[in-house]
């Protein structure tokens, strides 16, 4: 079965996806995610110049081989743009080789490991009681595990506090917002907003943090320290984890669980972190992870050192890669938990999808391939709105991480 055509779609159905199509001369095709987000035409170009032309005319059935063309073959290898573009050939491939072995994806790896994919949705509010109330509204939806993110008092732009109840937009400009940051006033606040949480909610729900990447190590060791009452299922991206030793101050101050991982694109950003057993999740992700192929890899490797998988599922990932996570994710012997921020409803008519949720929990479903597809038809009527991501400074104009 050979490649005959490859091409890239963009679309914006509530917000910018871009997504690879591979087809073959026996009329099977496939689809992978894209999507950078802020950093869309990046992979476009990735894709249209250095990829699909190479693509043309090699046998699909051999997706390890095509993976190590694109990585090993490459001489300028690995980055998030290279990663996207080499994880939407992958995740094609799968979804193709499910599709002619009339399988879905999660058979082809081994088999279902679970019923069902444990997944976190994210409450926020601008501030406690509102985020408390949006807790209570997914514990009625019936999660079971929730991330909660509040506004700060006195904290212009806190992160994760967003548009919209089931979804977070953070690209919000055609030139990046400016948000302000102010370390002391968010380390004094997180502990009360996860007692009130705690006395509101009980001790039954599973409750995650994300910090994006806004503290020292010296910070997070004392965040994790003041949050260990409150149980947190994951405390996230606590300190930039360009230095992976950074963690071992982290770890020797709490015994919070910590994950990290979401922007991750490689084995090598986190074998130290997994190696040292500094972190008890791991966040890469199909997308930017290099697919399906990858991401065995990683959570190979985590394996070893009893570190779970807890993939990234925001809402700029697209349902082509919620799909196939959710594959890998029912199949993976450690895996952990799964994000799920749910898309716009255009943005699921766009992408018709196998997947579905109840009672806390996801599944794939049983179509062949990964179980998503795209509309082209309709896709090509939401036009690419280019988008940036925000940028944080602290109150003196410092530039700091968002
Ligand atoms: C998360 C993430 C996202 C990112 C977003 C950036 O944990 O879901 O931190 O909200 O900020 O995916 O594009
Ligand atoms: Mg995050």
């Amino acid at each position: 079965m050979k490649i005959t055509n490859a091409r890239v779609i963009v679309t914006c159905p509530g917000r910018n996806f871009v997504t690879l199509k591979i087809e073959t001369d026996e009329g099977l095709h496939g689809i992978g995610d894209a999507t950078l987000n802020g950093r869309e035409k990046a992979v476009v170009a990735y894709l249209e110049d250095h990829v699909i032309p190479v693509l043309i005319g090699k046998e699909a059935n051999r997706i390890e081989d095509i993976w190590q063309y694109l990585y090993r073959g490459a001489y300028w290898r690995r980055g998030p743009v290279t990663m996207s573009a080499i994880a939407a050939v992958d995740t094609a491939l799968w979804d193709i080789k499910g599709k002619a072995a009339n399988m879905p994806v999660y058979e082809l790896l081994g088999g279902a490991s679970r019923e069902g994919v444990l997944v976190y949705g994210h409450a926020n509010g601008a501030d406690i009681e509102e985020t408390t109330d949006a807790v209570g509204r997914y514990i009625e939806l019936g999660y079971k595990a929730i991330r909660a993110q509040s506004g700060v008092p006195g904290v212009k732009g806190a992160y994760g506090v967003g548009r919209g109840d089931l979804y977070y937009e953070p690209a919000d400009g055609t030139l990046p917002t400016e948000t302000l940051w102010n370390t002391s006033a968010y380390l004094n606040f997180a502990p009360q907003l996860f007692d009130r949480l705690r006395r509101d909610h009980g001790n039954e729900v599973e409750l995650l943090h994300d910090v994006h990447h806004r503290l020292t190590p010296i910070e997070a060791g004392r965040l994790g320290k003041s949050l260990e009452p409150y149980r947190l299922f994951w405390m996230e991206d606590c300190t930039p984890a360009e230095n992976q030793e950074a963690f071992k101050l982290v770890r020797q101050h709490t015994v919070t669980p910590l994950a990290v991982g979401e922007i991750f694109n490689s084995i090598h950003d986190c074998r130290e972190l997994i190696q040292n057993q500094l972190i008890d999740y791991i966040r890469t992700t199909v997308v930017h992870a290099g697919g399906i192929t990858h991401l065995r890899q990683i959570a190979a490797l985590a394996s070893l050192y009893q570190v779970r998988t807890g993939s990234h599922g925001a809402t700029d990932l697209s349902p082509a890669c919620m799909g196939a996570a959710l594959h890998f994710d029912l199949w993976v012997p450690n895996f952990g938990i799964q994000e799920y921020m749910r898309h716009t409803p255009e943005t699921d008519e766009v992408f018709p999808h196998s997947y579905s949720f109840k009672d806390g929990y996801l599944h794939p479903g049983t179509s062949p391939g990964i179980g998503v597809d795209i509309d082209e038809t309709l896709a090509a009527k939401y036009p690419y709105d280019p988008k940036q991501l925000p940028v944080a400074r602290l109150e003196d104009g410092t530039m700091w991480n968002w």
